[in-house]
């Protein structure tokens, strides 16, 4: 007698980029349906986890970051003002407002290669105070060595964002100052510190298919899947050099999401940047298809975000709750 196969089968990480672009080229209800089977087994599907971020350095990046409004090398076409670190006291009152929001993590992101290690121990000082406040923290600061990463994680540190963006292959069309190697060094640093990884990337930026498959195979082919995978639709920013870039057909992010539900079932997915532009009924289909976290609150990092109140209307329509 045959067996049946188990519900939630062991996590894989050997895929193939062959078998993932099979996935992503299913009949979208197909897809769907075998996404959304999935999320059941792993989450309850109408609760969605929301974090709040927060800009703590803008602008002046050594990096080259196409889609960046906060990098050096397009400073002139984009005319962001710089600023230095927040003070701490600001950080905590963004920090309290988003909780009572409903934020329940908080997530800083600055606009460093890497932090040096006077910047790093002020940014010690604001998870201390976010983790004093009962909420998740979360930080974005570039590049890490392993002695910052071990820092991090006695500061209590939850979660630390370092995205791979895209395919190995499309790499070098985003950026040049740093290669795929560098992001998975630091992704290895986190994650022997015992910080949870949060680590996806953009669609939407001139990306085939195929390089999204890749992208969705190097995430899950990480020695652990990382526990957040924020999938960000690009905010096209005049003035980048992806500024331009044609705008993704709704129908391929939601497929690329579920595929990410598929080959990382266990792991939260986040419906990223790009929410203000996108319709209701796109996002219902992206929740649908896995996504189960958000960023929550009325900014990105330099950029708009899907008001707060549509978003809880949106929550109201769907009878999804926000995480406690
Ligand atoms: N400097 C750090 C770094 O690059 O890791 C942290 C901040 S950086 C802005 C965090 C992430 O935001 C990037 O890795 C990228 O995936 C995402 N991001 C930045 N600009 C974006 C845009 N215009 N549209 C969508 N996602 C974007
Ligand atoms: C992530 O994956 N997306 C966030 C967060 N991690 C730091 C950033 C989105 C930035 C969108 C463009 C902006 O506001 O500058
Ligand atoms: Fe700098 Fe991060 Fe922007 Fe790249 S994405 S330019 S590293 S702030």
């Amino acid at each position: 007698m045959s067996q049946a196969a188990p519900l939630t089968p062991p996590l894989r990480h050997n895929w193939q980029l062959e078998e993932v672009e099979a996935l992503l080229a299913l009949p979208f209800m197909d897809l769907l349906h075998r996404a959304h089977t999935v999320h059941c087994a792993h989450f309850d599907p109408n609760v969605v986890q929301a974090s709040a971020l927060i800009n703590i350095k803008t602008g002046g990046c050594a990096e080259n970051c196409g889609y960046c409004s906060q990098s050096a090398h397009h400073e002139e076409e984009i005319g962001l003002q710089r600023e230095g670190l927040m003070a701490l006291a600001e950080v905590r009152t963004a920090a309290e407002a988003a909780r009572a929001a409903g934020a329940t993590r908080f997530c800083m992101g600055a606009a460093w290669r890497g932090p040096r290690d006077g910047d790093l121990a002020r940014v010690i000082e604001m998870i201390q105070a976010v983790k004093a406040l009962g909420m998740e923290a979360c930080a974005t600061l570039g590049m890490l060595d392993a002695e910052q990463a071990l820092q991090l994680k006695q500061a209590g540190l939850d979660y630390y964002n370092h995205n791979l963006d895209t395919s190995r292959d499309y790499y070098p069309q985003v950026v040049t100052t740093r290669c795929y190697e560098d992001r998975l060094v630091t992704l290895g640093h986190v994650r022997a510190a015992g910080i949870n990884v949060c680590c996806g990337g953009i669609l939407g930026m001139g990306e085939s298919r195929r390089d999204r498959a890749g992208l969705l195979a190097e995430l899950a082919n990480l020695p652990e899947h990382p526990q957040s995978v924020p999938i960000n639709l690009l905010v096209a920013i005049p003035g980048t050099p992806l500024g331009d870039s044609a705008a993704l057909d709704i129908f391929e992010f939601i497929r690329t999401i579920a595929v990410a539900r598929l080959l990382m079932p266990s792991s939260f997915v986040r419906l990223s940047a790009g929410r203000e532009g996108m319709s209701d009924e796109g996002q219902a289909l992206c929740f649908f298809a896995g996504a189960n976290s958000i960023f929550y609150g009325d900014r990105l990092l330099t950029t708009s975000n899907r008001s707060t109140d549509r978003d809880r209307a949106l929550f109201e329509r769907l009878g999804l709750t926000a995480a406690a």
